[in-house]
Order: C-alpha cells, then structure tokens, then sequence
C-alpha cells in the first residue's frame, strides 16, 4: 500500500483532516474498452462518471485499481511514471516478481491515476496466491503512517479486502456492494422477495443455488469493512437481510449531467436521431409501411438479459394489452418497441440485412431519378420553357420505378428480431413473442424488434450508439422487479427522454422521495411491490396508454419537465454521499486522528421537487398529471415548445436547489464542517 509523498501534492491538503492528507485507492471494473454504459455495466458507470467529483477532492491522492487489458492501456490510458516514490516503489517490485503492473491516467474527466494489473503475466500464481496474496507481491509498504482509505466494489474485490484486515493493514476500508447475490438469485427464481425477505434461510438458499462460497465472500466483505455501503435504500434493507449487516451509507449513483448552451438542445437532438431510427424503421418494415412514420412511437427496454429481473415479462405482456387497447380505439398511433438485450447469436439475419438493402436502393434510385428530373428541367429553364411535366420521365424511369415497386414486396412479415439467435426455441423473449402473438402483422399498432446485441455507431444494420439512440426514442421502459439502482431510466432523465421505472428499483425510490409529482416528470412508477403481476402490468397497460394518446406538443412539454430533474441525478450533488462514507471509515479505522461530528451524514432535508405550476392539483401519480392527455390523438403537431419556458422559470424560482444543501462554495476551508481535529 504505497503511501502519499509530500513532494508530489498539486493541491491544497484537504483541510478536514489532520495528520497529513489521506490516499484514496477506488478500483476500476472491467470495462473491455465498451463504451456507453450498458455495454461496460452499471458499476463501471459509477466509477467512471464519479472519478470527476473524486479526483477534484483528492487531486493527486487518488488511484484507481482495475485490471490491465492491452487494447484499453492503448486507447484509454496515457502512461507515465508514478510521481509517488511508493507507488513506484509497489510497482516495481511487482514487476520485479513477475507481475506485470502498468501505470498512467485514464483519460477520462479527472484523469485519475490508474495502475493496472496484467493478471495473464501472473496467472501461474494463482494457486500459490490464493494462499498468500500479499506476502508474495510485498507492496504492503506503509511507511509514515500517512493514512489510507481503500473503496471495494463487490464481492469479487472483497478478497484485498478481507486479506487486508486479517493481515491489520493500517488502511481504512469500505465495502460496497451494487446487489446482494442471494437477492439476485431469489428475484429470478420467480420468488415473492420483497414481502418475505425475514424469512429467508439465508445460508441454506445460498446452498441450494450452489453459491455458497461466494455469498461467504461477500458477507465476509461485508462485515470485515470498516464501513459498508450500497447504492439504494431498497438494497439497503435487502443487505440487512442477506448480508446481516445494516449499510452505514447509501450512496445513489450518480451522473456527470451536461448541460448544453442551447436549453433546447436536447430537443433538436431527439428530432435527429429519431430520424435515424425511422430510418431504420422504414427498412425493417419495407412492404408493411402503412404506418404513419410521423405518428409512431419509439419505446426500448435495454441492459443485460435477465428477463424476468429487469421486467422483460411483464413488459411484453402489457405491449399486448396495450395493443389490444389501440386496435379496439382504432388509434392511428402505432408503436415500435426495441429489446436491446444480449444473447447469444449468429451474426444478422438475412431478411434485417436485405430490409435494409432494399431501402438503400430504393434510395439510391430515387436519388438518380431526382438529378435525372433535375437536369432535364434545368436545361429546359435555360432554354426559356418549361418541360412537359408528362414527358419528363420516359419509359425507362418508369420501368425503374416499377422495378423499385416491387423490390419492396415481400411474402413474410418483419422479422421480430435482427439476428440469428442461438436458442431460438427456448428464447425467453421469442417464446413470450410467440405465445402473445406479436409477430408484426400490419394491423398490429404495436411493433416488436428484438436486437440481441448491444448497439455500436459501426453497425450495418443500426448504425448509432447506445446515447444515440436513446435521445432518438420517446420513452424508456424498464419495468424491473430486482433493480438496486438502475442507470438506464436515470440515463433517459438526464437526456430529457421520459421512462418508466419500478418502486423496486432504487431509481424509482429515490425518484419517489424527491420529485412530488414523478409523472408529471415523465417518470412513470409501477408499483410491484404491492401490486400483483397482473395488476402491475395493468397499471403499465395504463401508462403506455396514457402515454401513445399524448400528443406531440405534450410529448414535448413532458421532455422539457424530464429533463429539468437532471440536476438531481448529478454527481456534484450525490458525490457527497461518497464522501461521507470515506469520512466515516476515517473516523473509525484512526479514531485517535479523525471524529465525525454528528451532523456529519448528508441530508436532503426533506428536498422534494414541487410539481410543475401547471399541472392542475390531482392525486399524485395519476394520469392526468402528465401533460393533459388529448381526446383527439395526437392532435396539434405545433412545435411551440418555447411556451414552456416561462413554466420552467417559474418552477425553477419555486425549487431550492438541492445544491444548496450544504453547499459550501470551493475555496473555503471546511467542506462540511464534518470535522473536528
Ligand atoms: C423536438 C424537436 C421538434 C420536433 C419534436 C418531435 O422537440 O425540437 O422540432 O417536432 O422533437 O417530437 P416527437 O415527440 O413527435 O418525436
Ligand atoms: C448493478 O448492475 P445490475 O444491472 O446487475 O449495479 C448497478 C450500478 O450500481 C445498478 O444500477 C444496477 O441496478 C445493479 O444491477
């Protein structure tokens, strides 16, 4: 555990503490050089968005841990030398013993310090390290007692963790852990979690589901730190439960929300890459395209594929009610609905690939009718007259145009999925497809399209990124029964796309405590907790209902409120939740050094956004709260969103920022007055 060397600080010494600044070592997930955040995963996503509010604190003290992957050291990380003379001691005597240590910064906001370890270059070690990790590497080098604190995510990590206690390395530890792996393992064996999470036999159902070993990890973990966080207080109760041990700290994850110059900004992005995806539309359903493109809604479930867990069922089976609704209405709306859920698969399918093929033609062929029409009215312009409209074309563009016709007929209906999926009999969501009978017939009003693949800007088929096509839906759906934060609806808010979420995720809660009207928000909770499947999928039934009859106007005025929520979701506000939990494990790993005074714990006090002064009073989450539902669908295609804007002022005024909590501007001695020497 390399130490802090005077020399090397940049910054201030951070005035809280005493007895010299502390080092702050986090750790890094694997990412495999992904780049949004459900390709790298929820947890990786806190770390890297909270490495900017982390690396402001402790500047030149903090070092991220992670494993060392070739390609990301080349793209993502700039190598140097450690300025510390500990760290470069640490480093070189791994190297010295034959594993290979890389060193730099992330060049991510912060550019923190990483070190990275190559563990194919040690693997051999293994067997020999499981029974003496650190006395084999000797990095546990403390040398003038300059204090330490080491963060540990998951149970994966918890092995430092537990070492470095049972060892009484003098470093001051916390534990967090993103999901309990029993609860994981219960939600998705279908169990009713929530309401008997005290009766559980924990050991024995880790037993059972053949676990064991790693649930001892994680309780080991869990009671070996210091202190112990997690990301909601849904989890946290969960964590009493399945880990024994009551969280000191829930610590929300945040976001780095950025804010464009143009308030408007979002609003022409969504325009943009909702273009994209009709784009996309138009080839998948090339010869089903009766659908109005400008009256169809774009809605996605995304993350990773655990159906059940993150509400893939019940989603689907409200897409077939909601479609039921639609027909019996005879809306002219229709709906689109993407799963981006990985799986296994054998590249494309070849009707997606020559949907797409046939719409570039068709295309390219109108392209070279348009300069063939363009040139010949030209030159008749130049000569004084204009063209015999009925001669302009001749026979041969008509056989093109003919020919172009039927390229766009198909025998088959549009496929339900992009890709050729591996098990496709047994595919939980192809089988739920095929039992409801969602198979894209044209007098379907709702639409499905699995893609089993995350999205990538190189894809021949959908070419956009995840953030991309994010901005360019209009409504989030992840309606998840075990979620103990849940980045994906959070996402969604920051981007100003509306979603739905659960009051079992930890998203949903916290959305609950702190925004009055969430609805009204375009932040739609279903209640599964204490509603039944059936029930909750109604309530969902409703609010995608609610949501199709919306007319674009109000869809627009509904992203302008989801977006204003931005401000709480920003790591410059739930940072401090972080930096409470490494204050704590401080004052109690070195009392004799560091006190915590008792107003220490970050409050919200009560902090609630108000609902918007528009929305007339009604029972809080009901329908009427979203932007007044239209009789007439999708009537009045005005774009006057600019109206909006004195509404947003006006709330703005009414809102106690919750910055100012607390809030003591950079430069001032004490952060929080948490501390006392
Ligand atoms: C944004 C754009 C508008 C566009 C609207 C479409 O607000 O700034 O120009 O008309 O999106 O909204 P919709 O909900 O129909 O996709
Ligand atoms: C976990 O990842 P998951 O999708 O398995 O950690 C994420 C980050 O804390 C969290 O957002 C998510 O709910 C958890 O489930």
């Amino acid at each position: 555990i390399p130490h802090h060397s005077r020399e090397t600080v940049s910054m201030q010494p951070h005035e809280d503490f005493i007895g010299g600044e502390p080092v702050y070592w986090d750790q890094i997930v694997t990412t495999k050089g992904q780049r949004n955040s459900i390709r790298i995963g929820g947890i990786c996503t806190v770390i890297q968005t909270k490495a900017k509010t982390t690396a402001d604190e402790w500047g030149e003290n903090y070092f991220l841990i992670g494993p060392y992957f070739e390609h990301n050291m080349k793209t993502q990380v700039e190598q140097c030398e450690p300025a510390n003379d500990a760290v470069r001691k640490a480093v070189d005597t791994m190297n010295k013993h034959g594993c290979q240590v890389h060193f730099g910064r992330w060049l991510i906001e912060g550019s923190p310090y990483v070190v990275l370890f190559d563990i194919s270059s040690s693997a051999w070690n293994l067997d020999r390290w499981k029974g003496d990790f650190w006395e084999a590497c000797s990095v546990t080098d403390h040398a003038d007692g300059r204090h330490v604190i080491a963060q540990f995510h998951e149970w994966q990590a918890g092995t430092g963790l537990i070492l470095s206690r049972a060892r009484k390395l003098p470093i001051a530890t916390v534990f967090t852990t993103h999901a309990t792996l029993l609860g994981r393992y219960l939600c998705a064996a279908n169990i009713d979690f929530y309401n008997q999470l005290d009766k559980f036999d924990i050991d024995k159902e880790a037993g059972e589901r053949q676990i064991y070993h790693r649930y001892c990890m994680e309780r080991a973990s869990v009671h070996c730190a210091h202190v112990f966080t997690t990301v909601s207080e849904i989890t946290a109760i969960e964590a009493e439960h399945m880990l024994k041990r009551k969280p000191d700290v829930v610590t929300p994850n945040g976001l780095n929300v950025k804010k464009f110059s143009a308030v408007h900004e979002f609003q022409n992005l969504h325009a943009m890459y909702k273009a994209r995806i009709q784009d996309f539309v138009r080839g998948h359903f090339y010869g089903h395209l009766d659908f109005d493109l400008e009256k169809t809604l774009f809605l996605f479930i995304a993350g990773r594929y655990e159906f059940s867990n993150k509400g893939a069922d019940i989603f689907l089976e409200s897409l077939s009610r909601l479609n039921f609704l639609l027909r019996m209405h005879k809306s002219n709306v229709t709906v689109v609905v993407f799963f981006i859920m990985p799986a296994k698969t054998n590249n494309f399918n070849v009707e997606t690939l020559k949907g797409q093929a046939v719409r570039k033609q068709l295309w390219d062929t109108v392209h070279c009718m348009k300069e063939k029409f363009g040139k010949k009215l030209y030159d008749g312009l130049l000569r004084g007259e204009i063209p015999d409209m009925n001669s302009i074309l001749d026979r041969d563009d008509f056989t093109i145009m003919k020919r172009a016709i039927f390229s766009t007929q198909r025998q088959s209906l549009p496929p339900v999925t992009t890709h050729n999926m591996i098990d496709d009999s047994t595919d939980p969501i192809l089988s739920t497809i095929r039992r409801i009978g969602l198979f894209n017939n044209r007098a379907d009003r709702v639409k499905v399209i699995l893609h089993p693949e995350f999205l990538s800007s190189t894809s021949p088929l959908l070419p956009m990124d995840y953030e991309e096509f994010v901005r360019g839906c209009h409504l989030g759906v992840f309606p998840s029964y075990y979620e103990p934060w849940g980045y994906t609806p959070a996402e969604c808010t920051v981007m100003g796309i509306p979603s739905v979420t659960t009051n079992l995720s930890g998203f949903g809660c916290f959305v609950q405590e702190h925004v009055a009207d969430p609805t009204a928000y375009g932040i739609y909770i279903v209640d599964r907790r204490f509603r039944s499947p059936d029930d909750s999928c109604n309530q969902l039934t409703q609010f995608l209902y609610g949501f199709c009859k919306q007319s674009r106007r109000q869809r627009i005025i509904q992203r302008n409120r989801t977006e204003r929520l931005s401000d709480l979701l920003d790591w410059r506000y739930l940072g401090r939740y972080y930096q409470h939990a490494r204050h704590l494990t401080l004052s109690r790993a070195f009392p004799d050094k560091f006190h915590l005074e008792p107003t220490s714990p970050p409050t919200t006090d009560g902090f609630r956004y108000p609902r918007p002064s528009s929305v007339p009073p009604s029972p809080s989450g009901s329908q009427a709260s979203s932007p007044q539902s239209s009789d007439v669908e999708n009537e009045g295609d005005e774009d006057e969103r600019y109206d909006e804007e004195e509404e947003a002022e006006r709330d703005r005024l009414n809102i106690k920022s919750p910055f100012s909590l607390n809030h003591v501007p950079k430069g001032k001695k004490k952060l929080h007055g948490e501390y006392k020497s």
